[in-house]
């Protein structure tokens, strides 16, 4: 098995202080240590697979994110003072942006930027020939749109990702998201697309952020039928939710793609502070096993996961299972 983790220190520097939760102001939960305890087990086991980011030409970004919208960006990120947090209003259109959970801070552009390039990496291996990549990055991507930010997400990591092995290698792909919460800055990217297909298992849309992600959003147009939701109660534990995965990979090998891009998010554990389900440690060997299972070349993003300690355990597991 040809296995790379694409890992890049910048990120330590970013550093989000805040959020606006609802009416209050709390610590905001993309800090740099969820990270740092991944890399640290997975130093122990799979020191030889680590990489660290190629360079891409910027324009790149805007494979997924209008130009307007990287402008925005770039010139915050040039003229906030260091320390300054911006929270981006969220009403109408002077921003662009859709909660309250996603500051701008001075040089947010080269963070999210590099993060990127992380996952734009994380491609090209699999273009070279690769089996599988992890690319353990932040601030994740998944819900950042072609005009929006949000849910700490700035540029769609998994999103650019994925248009980087369609446009280069002329290749459909699966999306499997499985962040605890709802993708939908991916969602709506390639909801009128017909060679992008997004599968995504999450928190009830009723009642969990980002309040999308029902199973009657099936794709528009040209799209239709190419994304699948499957939104599970609170308190969902591993054996319903390897049921439910066991399921969409189903309808994801009947797509036959060439590549699968999965959105991994560990906010699923029962030990995650802002997910709402009740997975274990021994349910993401089991994850690992079904995604190995499908023996395609597999890009796996970092999304959430806000219990540094919970998801270390929780990815060592994952690659037991994934590279047994
Ligand atoms: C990538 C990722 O996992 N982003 C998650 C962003 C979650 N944003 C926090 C939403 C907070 C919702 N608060 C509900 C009020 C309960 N007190
Ligand atoms: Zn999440």
């Amino acid at each position: 098995m040809r296995f790379f983790i694409v890992y890049d220190s910048t990120h330590k520097k970013f550093k989000p202080t805040r959020e606006l939760d609802g009416t209050e102001w709390r610590a905001n939960y993309d800090i740099p240590e969820r990270l740092e305890s991944i890399k640290e087990t997975l130093k122990s086991e799979y020191s030889n697979a680590f990489v660290g980011p190629m360079e891409f030409p910027e324009s790149y970004i805007n494979m997924t994110h209008d130009v307007a919208y990287v402008e925005w960006l770039k010139e915050r990120s040039e003229n906030l003072e260091d320390g300054e947090e911006y929270f981006p209003k969220v009403f109408g259109w002077y921003d662009h942006c859709f909660d309250n959970g996603t500051p701008l801070l001075k040089n947010i552009f080269r963070y999210a930027w590099n993060a990127a390039q992380c996952a734009l990496t994380g491609a090209q291996l699999l273009i070279d020939g690769a089996d599988a990549v992890y690319v353990l990055t932040r601030p994740p991507g998944h819900h950042a749109s072609a005009t929006l930010c949000g849910g700490y997400c700035y540029f769609n990591n998994a999103a650019l990702a994925t248009e980087y092995l369609v446009f280069s290698d002329n290749a459909y792909v699966a999306i499997l998201d499985l962040d605890f919460h709802h993708g939908n800055g991916s969602q709506a990217i390639f909801y009128e697309r017909s060679d992008v297909l997004f599968l995504s298992i999450h928190g009830d849309p009723r009642y969990f952020f980002p309040y999308t992600g029902y199973a009657y959003e099936v794709g528009f147009g040209e799209g239709k039928g190419f994304n699948h939701n499957v939104p599970l109660p609170s308190g969902a534990d591993g054996r319903l939710y390897l049921k439910e995965l066991e399921m969409l990979c189903n309808t994801l090998m009947r797509f036959d793609p060439d590549y699968v891009v999965v959105s991994l998010g560990l906010d699923t554990h029962a030990e995650d502070p802002l997910g709402g389900f009740e997975l274990t440690d021994r349910d993401y060997y089991g994850i690992g096993r079904v995604l190995s299972g499908l023996g395609l070349p597999t890009l796996i993003v970092q999304e959430g996961g806000y219990n540094p300690e919970a998801n270390a355990r929780a990815i060592k597991e994952f690659f037991k299972g994934f590279l047994k």
